[in-house]
């Protein structure tokens, strides 16, 4: 395993216990709040190929045979993912999935830049990339997908398989996994993954409010079936690297147009910045356990 931490704001600093197991393990770490200021939410073209070259300069990009894991604070920059999955996929022609836990399908079309309700489409247009899995969304952004510009074609040809934890919307609730035992849900999961390499990418928004404080709505996943299904996942299947978000900070929107779209977007009561360390810390810790085993 070749662990890097991607400091992009300060919620994985918040959390003392988790940053001296990581740096116990030699993580990698990249100051990188300056550089990602300008791509909380979303960011010009321009900006997230700076980024791109600050990832490729200050990470371990490529583990060979081994796993790169990164861990990197707010759900506001998961589209930060794409850019990961796109390191991995520059070092093998392997055809990859990419298994995608989050409350949030992330498939919007989103031009001239990257969201982080849109990375989904650009990890897809990487040939190696076979499939994207999304893993326990409940958010209402499965309602009336077609008026929020949802990229309904790779759901329709298979590129996108949505398994909701709980679908608030009746069109995908045949693929609900919330309700399956979980052997009944791992086997399902096993027959849809066509390739051997995995890219794994963990929103902890899938999680409820025990598992995880977030910057957005939260779904109803239980930390034992994320952990669960990520231990099952790498007991069958390489994983050439593995990212986890879904921390909290307080947002610091560098314009008013982001201010405004949190405003639609996501619950206005800000959660203490503690408290929300605290539980994040817990369930980071219980993956890192996990993929240190695994990978
Ligand atoms: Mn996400």
């Amino acid at each position: 395993m070749y662990l890097n931490l991607l400091h992009v704001d300060d919620a994985l600093k918040r959390q003392a216990l988790f940053l001296e197991q990581c740096r116990g393990l030699q993580a990698r770490e990249s100051e990188a709040a300056e550089a990602a200021a300008g791509l909380r939410l979303w960011g010009k073209d321009a900006a997230v190929e700076n980024f791109r070259r600050h990832l490729h300069s200050s990470l371990h990009c490529n583990g060979g045979s081994g796993t790169v894991v990164t861990f990197m604070g707010s759900g506001d920059f998961h589209h930060i993912s794409a850019l990961l999955i796109g390191m991995m996929a520059e070092s093998s022609d392997a055809p990859l999935t990419v298994i995608h836990f989050d409350n949030h399908p992330d498939w919007v079309h989103f031009s001239g830049g990257l969201h982080c309700g849109s990375w989904v489409n650009r990890a897809l247009a990487l040939p190696q990339v076979k499939r994207v899995i999304t893993i326990g969304a409940c958010s209402r952004d499965l309602r009336w997908p077609e008026w929020k510009r949802a990229n309904l074609q790779a759901l329709r040809n298979g590129k996108t398989i949505l398994l909701p934890w709980r679908s608030p919307s009746q069109r995908f609730r045949a693929r609900d996994i919330g309700g399956l035992e979980r052997d009944q849900f791992l086997n399902l999961l096993k027959t849809l993954i066509p390739t051997r390499n995995v890219y794994i990418t963990i929103d902890k928004d899938v999680l409820s409010h025990e598992g995880a404080v977030t910057n957005w709505d939260q779904g109803q996943m239980d930390v034992g079936t994320l952990v669960a299904t990520l231990r099952f996942v790498l007991a069958h299947h390489h994983a050439v690297g593995i990212d986890v978000t879904g921390d909290y900070s307080r947002p610091h929107y560098p314009d008013m147009l982001r201010k405004l779209e949190t405003l639609i977007d996501q619950p206005w009561r800000q959660p203490d910045a503690d408290h929300a360390a605290n539980i994040n810390q817990k369930s980071n810790l219980r993956l890192l356990e996990c993929i240190s085993e695994a990978a």
